[in-house]
C-alpha cells in the first residue's frame, strides 16, 4: 500500500508536474497495490472513494477548505517544505497549522485502517505525511511500515528552528525504515532522531529514473510535430533548457542572472544561443510562489530588453505546464540542461537530461552541488547556484566543450543511471522495509 499526500489519476500520466508521482509511477509498474491520499478535492464528505484499473486501486479521500488551507498551504507548503530547504527565514509557524496537519493525518488513518489487510506492506510518501504510522500504530496497526522523505533533511540545529520539532521526530518512531536521497541526509536526520531517544532505521535510497525507457520516450519525441516546430524556430541556434516547478527551491532568479552574466561577459554566444525555460506555476496559493512569479516575469523581461536583437530572442519562458512527450523531446534537442536548484531532494530533471541525450553527441548537464543528483552524476559541471558568475562560466564551458569530453561526461553519468534505474530504488527500499521489521 503507497500513502503520498495526492494521487495521481488512474490513466493518463502525461502531464503531471511533480517528483513523487514520477518516481513512484515507475517504481510501483506491476505491483498489485492500493495507493491511497487526497483525492485533489475539497468538500464536507468524509467517504474514501475506491476505483480500480487493473492490479492497481486507489482509495481518496476530500479533505475540507479549511483543512486543505491549514494542512497543505499552511503547515506544508508554507513551513514544513521551506525548512526543509534550508530555507528557514521563508518559514512561518501557526501552531493552528501545525494542528491541522495532524488533524489531517489522522483522518488519513481514520479512513485507511477498514481498507487495512494483515499482511500489507505499507509505504508511506513524504513530509505531509510524517506522523501517520505513530497514529496507525495507536490503532493497533502491527504492519510494516516504510516512510520515504522525497526532499532533503537539514543538519538537527537548523531543524531545532521548528517549534514542536520533537515531537515531529518522536512520531517516526512508528516506522520500521526510512528511507533519504542522500547519506547526508540521512547522516542528519539520524542526528537529530538520536538527540531524541528514536532509534528506527534511516537509509539513503536515491530515486532513480528508467533511463533506458526515457531515452527510447525521447529519441521518438524528437519526431513529433511540435517538437519539431520549436527545433526548427530555434533556426539553428543551440538549446539551453531548463524546466522546473516554478518553485523558490529551484534557483531561478539566480539561473536567469547567470544567464545574463553570459550573455554579457561572454559575448561571442549572442545570437548563437536560446535559453528555454519552462516553470509550470506550482501552490499559487502561497505568497512566497506568487511574489516569485512577479520577480520572473520581471526579470525576464529585463534580461531580453537588454540583450535581445530584432531577429533574435535570447530567453524564451512559460509557466504553462508542458507533456511530458513533449519534455522528453526538449530534452533531447538541448544542447545544455541548466540544473541549478538552491536546494533539492534529488531532481529528475538531471538525470532526464542525461537519460534522453544522444550518445554520439551529447549535451552538457550543469547541476547544482546541492541537488541530491550530484552525487551521482559526477560527469556533470557542477555549480554553486547562489553564484550568477558560476553559472556563467559553466554555461560558457559547456558552450565551448569538444565532442570528445561531452562523451567522455554523459558515458560516465549514463551508465551510472542506467545501472540503478528506478525499479532499483523500490526493490532496494521494501527488501530492507521487510527485513527491518521491529519488534511490535
Ligand atoms: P520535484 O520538486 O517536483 O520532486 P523533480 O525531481 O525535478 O522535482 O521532478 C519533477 C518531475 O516533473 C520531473 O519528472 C519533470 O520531468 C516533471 N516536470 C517538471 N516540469 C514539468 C512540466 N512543465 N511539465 C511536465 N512535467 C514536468 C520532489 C523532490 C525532488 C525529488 C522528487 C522525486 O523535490 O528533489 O527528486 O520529488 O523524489
Amino acid at each position: 500500500m503507497i500513502v503520498s499526500n495526492r494521487v495521481p489519476p488512474l490513466r493518463a500520466t502525461s502531464a503531471v508536474a511533480g517528483g513523487l508521482a514520477v518516481a513512484l509511477e515507475e517504481a510501483v509498474r506491476r505491483r498489485e497495490m492500493l495507493w491511497f491520499g487526497w483525492s485533489g478535492e475539497t468538500s464536507a464528505s468524509t467517504e474514501p472513494k475506491v476505483t480500480s484499473r487493473g492490479q492497481r486501486t486507489q482509495a481518496v479521500i476530500d479533505l475540507t477548505a479549511q483543512e486543505h488551507r491549514l494542512y497543505y498551504g499552511g503547515y506544508c507548503n508554507g513551513t514544513l517544505w521551506p525548512l526543509l530547504h534550508y530555507r528557514f527565514g521563508l518559514a512561518e509557524f501557526r501552531r493552528e497549522e501545525e494542528e491541522a496537519w495532524r488533524a489531517v493525518n489522522d483522518r488519513f488513518a481514520e479512513a485507511l485502517w477498514p481498507l487495512l489487510r494483515e499482511d500489507d506492506v505499507i509505504w508511506v510518501h513524504d513530509f505531509h505525511l510524517f506522523p501517520l504510522a505513530a497514529k496507525l500504530r495507536a490503532m493497533g496497526a502491527k504492519q510494516r511500515i516504510g516512510f520515504f522523505l522525497h526532499v532533503p533533511f537539514p543538519p538537527p540545529g537548523l531543524f531545532a528552528a521548528l517549534p514542536r520539532g520533537e515531537a515531529l521526530l518522536r512520531d517516526l518512531d512508528g516506522y520500521d525504515l526510512i528511507g533519504m536521497q542522500t547519506p547526508d541526509d540521512a547522516e542528519n536526520l539520524r542526528d537529530a532522531l538520536r538527540q531524541q531517544g528514536v532509534n528506527t532505521p534511516v537509509g539513503a535510497y536515491p530515486v532513480g529514473i528508467d533511463a533506458e525507457a526515457f531515452g527510447k520516450a525521447a529519441e521518438k519525441a524528437e519526431a513529433r510535430r511540435d517538437v519539431q516546430r520549436f527545433q526548427e524556430s530555434l533556426s539553428g541556434r543551440r538549446l539551453i533548457f531548463g524546466v522546473d516547478r516554478l518553485d523558490y527551491t529551484k534557483g531561478l532568479p539566480q539561473r536567469l542572472e547567470g544567464y545574463a552574466d553570459l550573455l554579457k561577459r561572454f559575448p561571442q554566444h549572442r545570437g548563437k544561443i536560446t535559453f528555454l525555460q519552462v516553470a509550470p506555476v506550482s501552490r499559487g496559493e502561497v505568497k512566497h510562489y506568487r511574489l516569485l512569479r512577479r520577480e520572473l516575469d520581471e526579470a525576464v523581461g529585463r534580461i531580453n530588453g537588454e540583450f535581445a536583437e530584432v531577429d533574435w530572442v535570447p530567453l524564451r519562458w512559460t509557466t504553462r505546464p508542458i507533456q511530458r512527450s513533449v519534455l522528453a523531446g526538449f530534452l533531447r534537442i538541448a544542447r545544455v540542461a541548466l540544473v541549478t536548484p538552491l536546494r533539492d531532494g534529488m531532481n529528475l530533471v538531471a538525470k532526464e537530461f542525461v537519460s534522453a541525450q544522444p550518445p554520439e553527441d551529447p549535451g552538457v548537464l550543469v547541476l547544482s552541488r546541492f541537488a541530491g543528483a550530484a552525487r551521482e552524476m559526477q560527469g556533470a559541471l557542477l555549480v554553486n547556484p547562489n553564484d550568477p558568475d558560476e553559472i556563467a562560466e559553466a554555461l560558457d564551458q559547456a558552450l565551448s566543450m569538444p565532442l570528445s569530453e561531452r562523451r567522455q561526461r554523459w558515458r560516465q553519468d549514463y551508465d551510472l543511471l542506467h545501472e540503478a534505474g528506478s525499479s532499483t530504488w523500490s526493490r532496494d527500499f521494501l527488501t530492507d522495509l521487510t527485513a527491518a521489521r521491529a519488534e511490535r
